[in-house]
C-alpha cells in the first residue's frame, strides 16, 4: 500500500454530495489513495450478475458482423477452473462467488494494494464494444462486451518507468472453481501483456455482455478482452494485477511453450504445430457454412500492427 499522501482534489472535481458516504467509507480502508482520485460520479458499480447496466454505445471500436447469441456466447466457454469441455463452465458457474471482490495491485507502481471491486470500477464509464473473440482453437464469435479501457485503469495506479510488462492472475480457490482441483494448468491461470499493448485503446476490462452484468462463466466479476490476440490472452475473474520489468511466465507457455507464445497475436500464417490457423468456424453458423479465413491480428491490423513493427512475427508467436 504506497504511503503517499492523496493528491488535493482540485474544485473541478468537487465530488456530487450522493457520493460523499461512499467515498468517505473507502477513503478509511486500503483504498485511500485510490479512492482519492476517483472524483467521478458511479457509473460502473457492482452489481449482480444479469442485471442491466448504463453504457454508451462506441460504434467505432465495433464490428459491423452480426453478434453471437446470448445462449452461444454463455454456454460455448473456455474456462478451465471449471472444466476443460465447453459446457462444463456454464453448468458449474455459480460456484463462483464474484461478489464481494477485491484487486491486489503489486509491483512497479506508486499505488498498490488491495481494492474492493467497488473502488476499482466506480470511476470508469462503461461502454459496449463488439469485438470478434477468436480462439486458438480455430473458432470464433462475435461479443457485445460492455467495459473500459485497462489503460484508464492502469493510469490511476501510476506505474513508474521501470513497469514494462504487466501480469494478470485469476482467483486460485478450488472450493468455487472445481476444475482446480485437477493439474491441467499450474494454477492460478497466469497473463501478462507488454505495458504499450496492455495501454492501447483497444484493450478493455470487461464487466458485462449484451448491456448485463457479465455471467460467471464469462469471467465475472471482471476479466480482459484483447481482441488482436488469441483468446486464452483475455484472463477471466481477476484478482491481481501486478507491474513488472520482465515479461512475465503465463500459464499457457508453461504448459506448451511451442503452442502457445507470449505474444499469441492472431496470424493466419503461423500454424499452431497441430492445427493450421489458416481459418476459423465461426460458432452458431450453419453446419454447412465454409469456414472463413482468419485474419492478420483477428481483423484489428490497422490499429495494432505498429506495436511489432521490426519485430519477427513468426519467432514471437
Ligand atoms: N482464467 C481463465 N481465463 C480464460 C480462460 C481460462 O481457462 N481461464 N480461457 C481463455 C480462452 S482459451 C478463451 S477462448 C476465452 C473465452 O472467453 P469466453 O468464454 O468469455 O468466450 O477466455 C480465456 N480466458
Ligand atoms: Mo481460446
Amino acid at each position: 500500500m504506497s504511503r503517499n499522501r492523496p493528491p488535493r482534489v482540485p474544485p473541478s472535481e468537487i465530488t456530487p454530495p450522493d457520493v460523499h458516504a461512499a467515498r468517505r467509507r473507502f477513503l478509511q480502508g486500503a483504498g485511500a489513495a485510490l479512492g482519492a482520485l476517483a472524483a467521478a460520479p458511479v457509473l460502473a458499480d457492482a452489481q449482480p450478475t444479469g442485471m442491466p447496466l448504463t453504457f454508451r454505445r462506441n460504434a467505432a471500436f465495433s464490428t459491423t458482423e452480426p453478434a453471437n447469441s446470448w445462449q452461444d456466447i454463455t454456454t460455448y466457454n473456455n474456462f478451465y477452473e471449471f472444466g476443460t469441455d465447453k459446457s462444463s463452465p456454464s453448468r458449474l458457474a455459480d460456484w463462483l462467488r464474484p461478489r464481494p471482490w477485491s484487486v491486489t495491485v503489486s509491483g512497479a507502481a506508486e499505488v498498490t494494494g488491495t481494492f474492493t471491486l467497488e473502488d476499482v470500477l466506480k470511476p470508469h464509464a462503461l461502454e459496449e464494444r463488439i469485438y470478434r473473440l477468436r480462439c486458438v482453437e480455430a473458432w470464433s464469435m462475435v461479443i457485445p462486451w460492455v467495459g473500459f479501457p485497462l489503460g484508464d485503469l492502469l493510469k490511476r495506479f501510476r506505474p513508474t518507468a521501470a513497469a514494462k510488462f504487466v501480469e494478470f492472475r485469476t482467483l486460485f480457490d478450488p472450493k468455487q472453481m472445481p476444475g482446480q482441483r485437477l493439474p491441467v494448468l499450474d494454477w492460478p491461470y497466469v497473463e501478462g501483456l507488454r505495458m504499450d499493448e496492455a495501454m492501447h485503446p483497444l484493450t478493455i476490462v470487461a464487466v458485462g455482455l449484451y448491456g448485463r452484468v457479465l455471467p460467471n462463466q464469462n469471467g465475472a466479476p471482471l476479466r480482459l478482452v484483447v481482441p488482436w490476440k488469441y483468446g486464452f490472452k483475455s484472463i477471466k475473474s481477476i484478482v491481481r494485477i501486478h507491474f513488472a520489468e520482465k515479461r512475465p511466465r503465463t500459464s499457457w507457455e508453461r504448459a506448451a511453450p511451442d503452442e502457445y507464445g507470449f505474444f499469441a497475436n492472431v496470424n493466419p500464417e503461423v500454424d499452431h504445430p497441430r492445427w493450421s490457423q489458416a481459418r476459423e468456424r465461426r460458432i452458431g453458423a450453419g453446419l454447412f457454412e465454409s469456414r472463413r479465413p482468419t485474419l492478420p491480428f483477428n481483423g484489428y491490423a490497422e490499429q495494432v500492427a505498429s506495436l511489432y513493427r521490426g519485430m519477427d512475427l513468426r519467432r514471437f508467436f
